[in-house]
């Protein structure tokens, strides 16, 4: 028999995590705030949040913030559960969440969804998980129902700094992105076969450059910069100017920018892209 699960939070990803615990065929028993949530889903209704808790030792939380988590769980008995806690969270808000249920009984592991809902279950989804090696270990098969697991490591905060720095990545992509598709538009370029022809395939090239920048970041400059900070910076005028002349606001180009001019007065003229990111560290970073 599979364990049981139960998911606290029927919004759009407690829900396709509910329906995958299912297609896998573990008993699940659901609790959502507002009754009556997602009524297609073929599982046990809980009444209280303590009632679904009871039901199953391993409990997947999934609500909008973090803050709701703690008051969820506030004054439950939560002895002998594994509470796996898939609400986006900040590292230490994951901590403090870990140390209050450990305090009340349960083994604490944090997880990042690396998915929209309509890829959980599927093979393009993963989840970043940290916390209680054991627990993890104990109910990795189970957790494989809803996306790949990938471990990060024993500080619960762990899961939640890998998840927020790929959310950070993706939402710089999209802002370039967004502000490409703006430029375009002031011309009445068509979208579509511009994405198609020429968005994609250049983000896809220069992505091509990210494992270069790491291996750069880990052991030091290798050879001469192809595309130096100096050069890059003085090309970037063209980007701010052109999206103001064109119509476009250019508040999501210009913090680069402002960055390859520090990079350039601090010294680093000659170096590559990877030279930024020491700088993005803030002194008690
Ligand atoms: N959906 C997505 O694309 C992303 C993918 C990556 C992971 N995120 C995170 O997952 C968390 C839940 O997101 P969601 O998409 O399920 O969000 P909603 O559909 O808005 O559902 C929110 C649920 O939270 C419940 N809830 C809200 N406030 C409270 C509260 N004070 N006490 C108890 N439950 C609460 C809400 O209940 P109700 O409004 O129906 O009563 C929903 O069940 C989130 O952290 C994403 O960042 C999703």
């Amino acid at each position: 028999m599979k364990t049981p699960v139960t998911v606290l939070g029927l919004g759009a990803m407690g829900t396709a995590l509910a329906r995958a615990f299912l297609a896998a065929g573990h008993p699940t028993t659901v609790w959502n705030r507002t009754p009556g949530r997602s009524p297609e889903l073929d599982a046990a209704r809980a009444a209280t949040a303590g009632e679904a808790i009871a039901a199953s030792p391993l409990v997947v939380v999934c609500l909008l913030v973090d803050d709701t988590v703690r008051s969820t769980l506030e004054g439950i008995d939560l002895t002998g559960k594994t509470i796996v806690n898939l609400t986006n969270s900040t590292p230490d808000q994951a901590r403090t969440t870990a140390e209050r249920v450990t305090a009340a009984g349960a083994q604490y592991v944090d997880g990042g969804i690396m998915a929209v809902p309509a890829m959980i279950g599927g093979p393009a989804a993963f989840i970043f998980y940290s916390g209680v090696p054991e627990a993890f270990e104990k109910h990795r098969a189970d957790l494989s129902a809803l996306a790949r697991p990938e471990y990060v490591g024993a500080d619960p905060g762990l899961a939640a700094l890998y998840d927020i720095a790929l959310l950070s990545a993706m939402y710089g992509m999209f802002g370039g992105a967004h502000h490409a598709l703006a430029l375009i538009g002031t011309e009445n370029v068509p979208a579509e076969p511009f994405t198609e022809r020429f968005l994609l395939p250049w983000l896809t090239a220069m992505l091509g450059s990210l494992p270069r920048i790491a291996d750069e970041l880990d052991n030091g400059p290798s050879g001469t910069a192809g595309s130096n900070l100096a050069m890059q910076a003085a090309a970037y005028d063209n980007l701010t100017g052109t999206s103001i002349a064109q119509g476009v606001d250019p508040m999501l180009l210009e913090p680069m920018g402002g960055l390859l001019r520090k990079a350039v007065a601090a010294g680093h003229g000659d170096a590559d892209l990877a030279a930024l990111v020491g700088l993005l560290r803030t002194p008690a970073g």
